[in-house]
């Protein structure tokens, strides 16, 4: 088992990232040391330089993950914003502001970010195509799932097997693993 050090705040990503990653016979380990976040425009621009700062601080190599739901009606509101908008208005306000929209696309989007020690980083992205929900459904997840349905049903109605077969963050992992599965077998 490769063990990966995980920086990030938020202990759900790291259940999820854990989850998903066991299959391919990697386990991760929450730091939560708060690399700076970047106002940016571009997720990966903000895992580029988070994940730098992360493995040159704690001198190993780490990954981190930074996502964003983007509303196309909203003209990709929130993006990189996704945190600070969640902290503040919220799932109900967002909702809000999509009433009367008939327009509900929206795509989730994870960046995962991976450096070494004095390298420069590496970025895996994925994101799923879904459409934000009349109201918030489903109690399972964290926090937009309530809100972000793909085939019918939010993120946050879905078993947390589904939202890990399908998801963003299933993606970019997905790439990330497959690309260290090649790099192992390279040296
Ligand atoms: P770290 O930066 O410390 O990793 P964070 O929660 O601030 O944690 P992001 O900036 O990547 O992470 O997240 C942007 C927002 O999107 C934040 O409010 C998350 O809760 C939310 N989010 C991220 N992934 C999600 C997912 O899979 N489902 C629902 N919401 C998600």
């Amino acid at each position: 088992m490769r063990k990966i050090i995980f920086v990030t705040g938020n202990p759900h990503k790291v259940r999820e990232a854990g989850d998903i990653l066991s299959h391919v016979g990697i386990t991760v380990e929450q730091n939560n040391c708060g690399y700076p976040e970047l106002q940016e425009d571009k997720l990966e621009d903000i895992a580029k330089f988070g994940a730098k700062w992360a493995a040159d601080r704690l001198n190993n190599e780490v990954m981190v993950d930074d996502s964003g739901l983007f509303i196309e009606a909203l003209g990709g509101f929130p993006g990189p914003y996704s945190a600070y908008v969640f902290d503040t208005i919220g799932n109900a306000r967002i909702l809000k502001l999509m009433e009367g929209e008939t327009n509900r696309r929206a795509v989730f989007k994870c960046v995962i970010g991976y450096c070494r020690p004095g390298e420069e980083p590496y970025l895996f992205s994925g994101d799923v195509v879904g459409d934000i929900a009349d109201e918030m459904q489903g109690t399972g997840g964290f926090g937009y799932d309530p809100i972000f349905e793909v085939g019918g049903a939010t993120f946050g109605e879905m078993g947390e097997d589904e939202k890990n077969r399908l998801s963003h963050r299933y993606r970019a992992l997905l790439r990330f693993a497959q690309w260290l599965e090649n790099l192992d077998k390279k040296t």
